[in-house]
This record gives C-alpha cells, structure tokens and sequence, in this order.
C-alpha cells in the first residue's frame, strides 16, 4: 500500500512542469487515451445513449487532465457509436473499451480499471453513465484523493442526499448499506455507491484477477479490501439523482448476490486478519 501520508500531487495542465507528455500515448492497452491524465474516469455503460454525451462532455470541461473510459457491454441502443464519436471528437482524452455482451457491472469496471493503470494515471474514478452522480462533484473526491487511497462519493453521511427515489428503494437501499456495514464491521456508511476514486497504488493492489462479484457487490467488495488492506478510506456527502433517461438494470438478483456476498467476505476476512 502506499505510505498513507505522503499525499499525492494530482498533476494539471495549467503547471507547465506537467504539461511535457500529455501528448504522448500511454501504449498498448490504454483503448485510445493517451498518457497525460491525472484522472481517468471509467464509465461503465449498457443502453445509456440518452445518458452519455452529457456526461462525458460536463467530465472533459472540469479539468483538461480529466480522461473518460467508456466500457460499453454491446448496448442495442447504439450507446457504443455515441461514445465512438465522443472519442473520435476528443483523441487521446476519452477512450472506448467494447465488450462483445452484457456481462455485468464487475467484469465492466475490472477491465476498465486495467486499461486506466495501463495509461500511468495517478488516479482512478468510477461513475455511472446516467447523470446519477454529479459530474460536477468530481472534484470534492479527487481532491480528497490527497490524503485518503480511496474517496467514496455517499448519500449517507451528512450533507449527503438522494432525490428522487420512492421510498421503498430509499429504504433498501439505506438497508443493504446499513446491513454490509454491520456484517463486516467496517465503518462505511454507503458501501453500495458507484461514485468513487482510487489512488492508483490502491487500485492496483486489488486482486483484479479474482473480483468475482458484481452489482452493489462489486462496489462493497473494491471498498472492503482497500480498508481491510490497510488503506485510507473516506467519505464525502454528496447528491444522488434518479436517473431521467434509461431504465436502471439493477435486479433482484443483484441484491439477493450482495446479500450473501458479504458473508463471503468476511469468511475470508476472518482466514486472512486485518494487517
Ligand atoms: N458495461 C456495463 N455497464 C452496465 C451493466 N449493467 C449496468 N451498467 C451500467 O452501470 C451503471 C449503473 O447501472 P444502473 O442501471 O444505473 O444501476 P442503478 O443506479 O443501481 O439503478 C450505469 O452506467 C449502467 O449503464 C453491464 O452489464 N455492463
Ligand atoms: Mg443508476
């Protein structure tokens, strides 16, 4: 793990001690982006045509060392071409990885995240396609990126809210939280958020090889292995929005999986000691 107080510099076009190799491309397995970014945000996508260029546009004007990698799982609704022409429009600064089908959230982000530290980044974000999370935001979480390995974006600490959702979903949603939280005995308020960023040191410590989880699951898992590996985990409040345009993929089954799924983790937590 990274030494937790050394804090990292994000570097940024606008010093020009950081601006000599934003051009140069970051080589095989980097889908496109070049070498020059202090973020790369992963994108994962399945039908969010409606969804995408919005985003990707508001991500790219925060800052020009922002990169975006879209990881598209073949979406009927064209979502691939969208995010092939925000690509073509923006060369090196957003990437598009095309997986033949829908196979999941987890698989998506594993591949993204390798072709993210394949290009040098220093850090790492996550977030959904669908306008959920503020892009905005972005820069709260990055900046906490300077003292923490890993910075979740989350509705339940305070300051943080969700808008939008009937509060049966609300009610689950603060459930399956509270529930993971409890069973592994780590102090995450929202451990099922799909807004973070990881210092690469963190990421890359992750056994990306056996990631087998997916949905909320994938997201509890990534957070509960940098906090169980020694790493510096904070939280930061922010807005969740439902969707507008879309349907949501999440399933029952998705929430039955992290139900068991963090009962799992923490068998293997109990066979392997917090360091
Ligand atoms: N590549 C890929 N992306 C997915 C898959 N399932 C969901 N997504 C994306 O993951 C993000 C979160 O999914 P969403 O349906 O909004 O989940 P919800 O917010 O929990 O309802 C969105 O950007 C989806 O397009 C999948 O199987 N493959
Ligand atoms: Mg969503």
């Amino acid at each position: 793990m990274p030494d937790p107080g050394s804090g990292i510099s994000v570097p940024s076009p606008t010093n020009p001690n950081d601006a000599d190799d934003s051009a140069a491309n970051a080589g095989p397995g980097s889908a496109g982006l070049d070498g020059g970014g202090s973020v790369v945000v992963v994108i994962p996508t399945y039908n969010e045509r409606d969804n995408l260029e919005s985003l990707v546009t508001r991500l790219l004007g925060l800052d020009p060392g922002y990169r975006v990698l879209v990881v598209d799982d073949g979406s009927p609704d064209g979502t691939g071409d969208v995010a092939d022409a925000l690509e073509a429009g923006s060369p090196g600064r957003v990437g598009v990885l095309h997986r033949p089908a829908k196979a999941g959230i987890g698989p998506a982000y594993v591949a993204g995240f390798r072709v993210a530290l394949a290009t040098g980044a220093p850090l790492v974000a996550q977030m959904d396609a669908d306008l959920s999370h503020d892009p905005a935001a972005l820069a709260t979480l990055v900046a906490g990126a300077t003292t923490h390995d890993l910075v979740l974006g989350s509705r339940y600490v305070a300051g943080g809210k969700t808008v939008g959702w009937p509060p049966r979903r609300l009610l689950l949603s603060r459930f399956g939280g509270w529930y993971a939280r409890v069973a592994l005995g780590f102090p995450v308020h929202d451990p099922t958020g799909g807004f973070k960023v990881f210092r690469r040191e963190a990421l890359a410590a992750l056994p990306l090889d056996d990631l087998r989880t997916d949905g909320y699951s994938f997201q509890i898992e990534t957070t509960w292995r940098v906090w169980r590996g020694g790493g510096r985990v904070l939280e930061v409040p922010i807005t969740f929005t439902d969707r507008v345009a879309g349907a949501s993929k999440l399933s029952r089954g998705i929430m039955v999986e992290a139900a068991l799924v963090v009962w799992r983790l923490r068998w293997d937590g109990m066979r392997s000691r917090r360091a």
